[in-house]
């Protein structure tokens, strides 16, 4: 039976604050401090066993190789002649933000009848533009069944980043559904990473019906103002849209043109009056899990800082006190991730599918998410601080975490692998 499966970016070893991301106000502003990766990825687990609770699906996608050998050899270099910039973007854990692994079409949007995924070609910030073979390798093993198509990436210079620019709604996740490809041309100082040309790409690639397909523009006060992905401000969720006021450059067309579509869209816009960018951003209001429970009602799995902040927290209260399709708030403790500008939507990517089509070492359960802690506890570092990122003890330390993880689900293959085409 087709659900809704969201897999989690298991928080690798090489977790760090650099300050890569141009754009993404969290990452540049906590560039320097220390990091904590065992804690992050376990607070990474903590999330998934909250998602378990609600009778949710979990899956998981696995950390890459860090640093990234291949990529240093392909620009002529190695982990120890490098520069320090050069060291930072190849051992950056930043395959965490599953949200950015790949774009996702379930089965019943494509005209044959497969489930068929993207991966992200992330051109646009150096430290992500070598994500995606080791994204591509998994997705290859963990959707190998005829049910999924998996493609490659679409080709530079058209910046592609995943579901974090794409959102699906239908009447239930097995219905057939419009899909929303966010794109963004202009972002004040900062880059907009996602071009039309790629969403549409992706869309002639997942064979959609262009009547069902919606292009939207991501506003450039909303990329200026630090929503370096449109999950920033905004998410979607069966027929529900929650979505700040300045998300979109053109609100009320899209609106229209949604709601044309699909007539029984709910529309759930926060005034900028009631919550202004800064706060969304800061708090990470919208880059919340919207889910569907087993009973049909909707819970938003939220990011402990939207609690923390007033004005957004009372602006939830109102919501759910009203009489609204979302019924439920749920705060998880992400705050490592967090600080890299990675909430709890950022951490996940949503698969449409038979659970029974799946590899099942990529999926989870509470006894499998011990095991997996277990491997953390024992082999993740405890902190890294970015001055010590030329330490080959601590290099060694994070290259043995993960094969160690590799070794505990059975998937030793992926160890040195790249996707045979
Ligand atoms: O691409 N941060 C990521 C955060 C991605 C969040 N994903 C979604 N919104 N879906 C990014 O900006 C920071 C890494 C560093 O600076 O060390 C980073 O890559």
């Amino acid at each position: 039976m087709l659900t809704e499966i969201n897999f989690d970016g298991l928080i690798g070893p090489s977790h760090n604050y650099a300050g890569l991301s141009h754009g993404n106000l969290a990452a540049t502003s906590n560039a320097g401090k220390t990091s904590r990766p065992r804690e992050a990825a376990l607070q990474g687990i903590a999330k998934m066993r909250a998602n378990l609770a609600l009778g949710l699906n979990q899956g998981i996608l696995l950390p890459h190789a860090r640093p990234d050998h291949a990529w240093l050899t392909a620009l002529s270099t190695d982990y120890k002649s490098a520069t320090p910039a050069l060291k930072a973007q190849a051992l950056s854990a930043s395959a965490m933000w599953a949200a950015n692994a790949a774009t996702v079409s379930p089965a019943p949007d494509s005209q044959d009848g497969r489930c068929h995924l993207s991966v992200a070609n992330l051109v646009t910030m150096p430290h992500r533009s070598h994500e995606w073979p080791g994204t591509l390798a998994q997705l290859r093993l963990a959707f190998a069944n005829p049910a999924f198509a998996v493609h490659g990436p679409v080709p530079a210079p058209f910046g592609d980043e995943g579901a974090a620019n794409h959102m699906r709604m239908a009447n239930g996740h097995a219905s057939p559904g419009i899909e929303i490809f966010v794109y963004g041309t202009a972002g004040g100082g900062f880059p907009a990473r996602q071009r039309r040309e790629a969403s549409e790409a992706v869309a002639r690639a997942h064979r959609l019906d262009p009547a069902r397909t919606l292009f939207v523009e991501q506003s450039e006060t909303a990329i200026a103002a630090g929503a370096f992905h449109n999950d920033v401000v905004a998410v979607a969720n069966g027929p529900v849209l929650f979505a700040h006021e300045l998300a979109f450059a053109d609100r009320e067309r899209f609106y229209a043109d949604l709601t044309d579509r699909l007539p029984e869209a709910q529309i759930i816009e926060v005034p900028a009056a009631a919550v202004c960018l800064a706060d969304a951003i800061s708090s990470y209001l919208f880059n919340a899990q919207l889910v569907t429970l087993p009973d049909g009602d909707m819970a938003l799995v939220l990011p402990e800082e939207a609690r923390s902040n007033a004005r957004v927290s009372g602006w939830l209260q109102l919501m759910i006190a009203g009489n609204g399709p979302i019924r439920q708030l749920k705060v998880v403790d992400v705050r490592e991730s967090m600080a890299n500008g990675g909430g709890p939507a950022c951490l996940r990517l949503r698969v449409v599918a038979d659970p029974a089509t799946v590899d099942p070492r990529f999926l989870v359960n509470d006894q499998r998410l011990d095991q997996l802690a277990a491997v953390i506890e024992r082999h993740w570092p405890e902190t890294i601080d970015p001055n010590e990122i030329g330490n080959p003890a601590l290099i060694a330390d994070i290259e043995n975490a993960r094969i160690a993880l590799l070794d505990a689900v059975g998937i030793v293959g992926l160890i040195d692998s790249l996707p045979s085409s």
